[in-house]
């Protein structure tokens, strides 16, 4: 069994989201607490996050952790959902490297700016909010989603970070992301994981 250590509202909602559109059995387990940034919140030690964060999955015994690498996780085991081209199909470098672009290069870009950091982006290995702004609604523009045609995991964990954030003005609404965001919550299964 999957079982999903989640808190709603929060980054393990994507996984909700994912497992909604595999149509897989699945199992979700409410953590009692996570640390809060003014302080309050605690870890619940029954999560077996190393960090006592959210998303974390559990099968078998053993824990994955991080948001793409639980959507790889989960898109390569179940492949015939067609969520995540296969090792050896053309797309696959291009799923990888969005899937990585969510944590390694958005939130920390949104996230600075968020805080009024403004130091050499080149040197942290980050890159500059409003070149990542441009990045996404170029990459976006005249396609439907991520890998083109292909609705993918990369739309749910990219994606649903790019709707999070203009909800929360972490970065600019434009009309290129406006439709894009409408079309990918748009679907049931992300309905259903709201649920
Ligand atoms: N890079 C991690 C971030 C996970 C994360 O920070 N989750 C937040 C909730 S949205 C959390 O659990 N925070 C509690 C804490 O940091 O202790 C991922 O993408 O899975």
């Amino acid at each position: 069994m999957i079982t999903l250590h989640h808190l709603p509202n929060s980054r393990s909602s994507a996984i909700v989201w994912l497992l909604e559109e595999l149509g897989v059995p699945y199992e979700t387990r409410v953590v009692s607490a996570i640390r809060r940034p003014d302080g309050t919140g605690a870890r619940d030690p029954e999560n077996p996050h190393p960090h006592g964060k959210v998303p974390a999955l559990t099968q078998d015994g053993h824990t994955v952790f991080e948001t793409s690498a639980i959507a790889l996780y989960l898109t390569d085991q179940f492949p015939e959902a067609g969520l995540g081209p296969r090792v050896g199909e053309p797309l696959r470098g291009e799923y990888l490297s969005w899937l990585a672009y969510r944590s390694g290069v958005m939130e920390p870009a949104f996230i600075a700016r968020r805080l009024n950091i403004n130091h050499v982006f080149g040197m942290m290995g980050w890159a500059p909010p409003e070149e990542v702004e441009e990045v996404l609604n170029a990459h976006l523009k005249g396609r439907p989603y991520f890998l083109g045609d292909r609705f993918s995991a990369a739309d749910i964990v990219v994606g649903g970070g790019i709707n999070w954030m203009i909800q929360f003005k972490l970065m600019a609404q434009t009309d290129v992301l406006a439709a894009y965001c409408a079309r990918i919550t748009g679907r049931p299964a992300y309905k259903a994981s709201l649920q």
